[in-house]
């Protein structure tokens, strides 16, 4: 897999501009781009990207996308007049043409392709570029909402074109409706299609019947297309989480894209004057890791919207970590996605269930959302209603005072949640040596603890767990590791174990006693731990081959039973339906995994819970693995140390049984673990 992520970006792009007077576009403006640069330099980002030169898109590249008619119009706006200018601006809906935005437009597409190209080529494995005018509004034979040429529609096509793909993924997180690109490939399968937006119940610009979920797609395309309408303002990081593990995420792994491309509009973030939206910078880091793990890590991301310059730029910031493979900052705010927000998943949901293997037992029906529609209907001239009712906007401010509200927010907020990294991302510890050297070398081997300082730190919780002189190995190795990644100095590790259940049960005491509150402990196999849990200070998951014999869960202690054919990779229905959102709804300071015998889940199954979940604890994460083949350590080792993502090949559905046993246990505990919620009935 390529590494390295490229980072686009030419100041040229900001000498489009608005030369009149329109408070329908006087947002959109040069500094978007100088201060989102800046920041990125203020972090030491700029440095650690891979810089790719932009170049002008040419005619038959915007052709891919656009009439030849509507490219003469705005080749022609290069030599008008202001007055001509703000005639042919009026045309389109907020609009506005520079003699320079042609050049611009030019260059944003270039910008992407370049994108696309160093991804494709695997010069990098990743990137972002930071455009000007944005795109994803603009259609065949019209400019609309701020947008020229159709940026990331045009990438798609030339990614079609030049390197033969079929399955292109295109995630658009701005908070507007990238209405262009819905219409470009409504009746294509091969590009899928997901956008949220704000919608109120189609009483937000761009007012369109067909933003609203049962947009499905047309003709081959039915189902390739996704709308999840915000029916409320105030969404934020948990309705964005949720529709991303109940919507996207599952439907993405089952179309197994070969690439993804981001619409990445940053208006749906916090203290955006279009959005009013409450979704901090971190969240965009997540969003981004998730859709990291799928098309081999392939992903551009294509400045759209983000009107903010504060939260646009810390949020870009948080994106460009992510696609370094930083540790993630944890996510904050209450994990319970608001009422509203789970109706709209519910009806999106509904609405694919024709379409797609993973949704095909469920038996959701659109709901008339009667939470929100009549009172919004009333409301409609109102006060806006918001979805976590704590972001209104108090009468008698204004626009600048929530500006500078959001701003001193912000300065504070990234204080709060970024934090140094430490200097090693991966250490071993490894029974034979002869094993290290099959790590990657990344990894950092991690030599045991010694047995006098061991037997003084067992000894205080239970001295007769140490007894044999296998059982001190195993616990001298995973001290040593765990204490490191406890002290900072790495962020995660691996551990072979004889004696895996001892080993645990070491740990988390330890873990414990060194002040952790909340611990994730997921064990996949057969074993059983020793330990009270009571307090909420470990939540102990068990994906289990063996049948329960009784109702056993509680909200601390919870079983899966799963079972896994060798060659099916169903895996991720588990991890995305119920491991991921209890997992976000705990937020824990440190997660262990442990491999234990007759394992429920293959490796790609593993990977993929190891990946999803570094996104939590500050990638803090402890493997101990029972299990010594060798390949077990590498997989485990590498999805790490981040260096590839798991190759799910081909896609198996989920029997019927397995589903059903995931739908109950959502019921059963979406009551104490709020991400699981993906329907409002019962
Ligand atoms: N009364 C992007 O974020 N608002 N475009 C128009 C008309 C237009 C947003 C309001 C918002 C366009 C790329
Ligand atoms: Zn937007």
């Amino acid at each position: 897999m390529a590494s390295g992520t490229a980072l686009i970006y030419d100041d040229e792009m900001t000498s489009h501009k608005l030369l009149w007077d329109d408070p329908a576009c006087n947002i959109e403006v040069p500094e978007r781009l100088l201060t989102t640069y800046e920041q990125l330099k203020l972090y030491h980002l700029v440095d650690r990207c891979v810089r790719v030169p932009v170049r002008e898109g040419t005619e038959e590249e915007i052709m891919l996308v656009h009439s030849s008619e509507y490219l003469e119009v705005v080749q022609s706006t290069q030599a008008m007049t202001e007055e001509e200018l703000q005639r042919v601006s009026e045309n389109y809906d907020a609009v506005y043409f520079h003699p320079s935005t042609y050049h611009c437009a030019k260059l944003a597409v270039g910008a992407t392709l370049q994108l696309v190209d160093s991804v494709m080529s695997g010069k990098v494995c990743n990137g972002i570029a930071l455009v000007r005018p944005p795109g994803h509004h603009s259609q065949r034979n019209a400019a609309n909402g701020f947008c020229v040429f159709n940026n990331v529609a045009i990438a798609a096509q030339y990614a079609k074109k030049r390197y033969g793909l079929q399955r292109i993924l295109i995630v658009d997180w701005d908070v507007h409706h990238g209405q262009g690109i819905q219409y470009i490939f409504e009746e294509d399968p091969s590009v899928l299609y997901f956008s949220w937006h704000r919608y109120e119940h189609q009483q937000f610009w761009p007012l369109l019947r067909e933003s609203d979920y049962d947009a499905v797609g047309q003709g081959k395309g039915k189902g390739f297309n996704i709308n999840v309408p915000w029916n409320k303002v105030g969404m934020g990081n948990s309705d964005y989480l949720a529709a991303f593990f109940h919507v996207l995420l599952p439907v993405a792994f089952e179309f197994v894209p070969e690439l993804i491309l981001v619409s990445s509009g940053y208006d749906s973030g916090i203290g955006d004057p279009e959005g009013h939206m409450d979704a901090t910078p971190e969240c965009f880091a997540h969003l981004t890791h998730f859709l990291m793990q799928l098309a081999d890590g392939r992903l551009c991301a294509v400045l759209e919207g983000g009107y903010h310059l504060k939260s646009l730029s810390e949020s870009v910031c948080m994106t460009v970590k992510a696609l370094l493979r930083d540790p993630l900052p944890q996510i904050s705010g209450e994990m319970a996605p608001c009422l509203s927000a789970v109706e709209s998943i519910q009806n999106v949901r509904a609405a694919h269930i024709p379409y797609w293997k993973c949704l095909m037992y469920e038996e959701e029906t659109p709901i008339e959302d009667v939470s929100t529609k009549s009172q919004q209907m009333m409301e409609a001239q109102l006060v806006q209603t918001s979805a976590h009712s704590t972001v209104e906007q108090a009468a008698g401010t204004t626009n600048t005072d929530e500006a500078i509200k959001t701003d001193k927010f912000l300065e504070s907020h990234m204080k709060r949640i970024l934090f140094p990294m430490p200097p090693v991302k991966t250490a071993a510890a490894v029974i034979s040596k002869a094993d290290a050297h099959l790590l990657p070398v990344s990894v950092q081997v991690e030599n045991e603890m010694n047995e006098q300082e061991l037997k003084a730190l067992v000894s205080r919780f239970d001295a007769e767990l140490v007894g044999e002189e296998k059982v001190i190995v195993s616990l001298q190795k995973m001290v040593a590791v765990l204490d490191k990644i406890l002290m900072k100095a790495v962020c995660n590790g691996i551990v072979e174990s004889s004696v895996a259940s001892v080993s645990t049960t070491v740990a988390l005491k330890h873990c414990f006693d060194s002040g952790l509150q909340r611990v994730l402990c997921i064990i996949v196999g057969d074993m059983d731990l020793e330990i009270d849990l009571d307090d909420g200070k470990l939540l102990l998951m068990n994906i289990c081959q063996k049948q329960q014999t009784e109702e056993t869960n509680s909200k601390y202690r919870i079983s899966l039973n799963w079972k896994e054919g060798a060659e099916r990779n169903t895996s991720f229905y588990a991890v995305l339906g119920i491991i991921l959102p209890v997992a976000y709804s705990y937020q824990p300071d440190l997660i262990i995994i442990v491999i234990g015998p007759n394992r429920s889940l293959g490796e790609n199954g593993i990977s993929l819970l190891i990946s999803l979940l570094k996104g939590l604890a500050e990638s803090r994460i402890l493997v101990v693995v029972q299990d010594t083949e060798i390949k077990l350590l590498q997989t485990v080792a590498t999805a790490l140390t981040g260096v590839s993502t798991p190759d799910f090949g081909v896609y198996a559905p989920a029997s019927q049984e397995s589903v059903l046993e995931i739908k109950q246990l959502r019921r059963q505990l979406k009551k104490e673990w709020k991400m699981l919620q993906c329907s409002v009935r019962d």
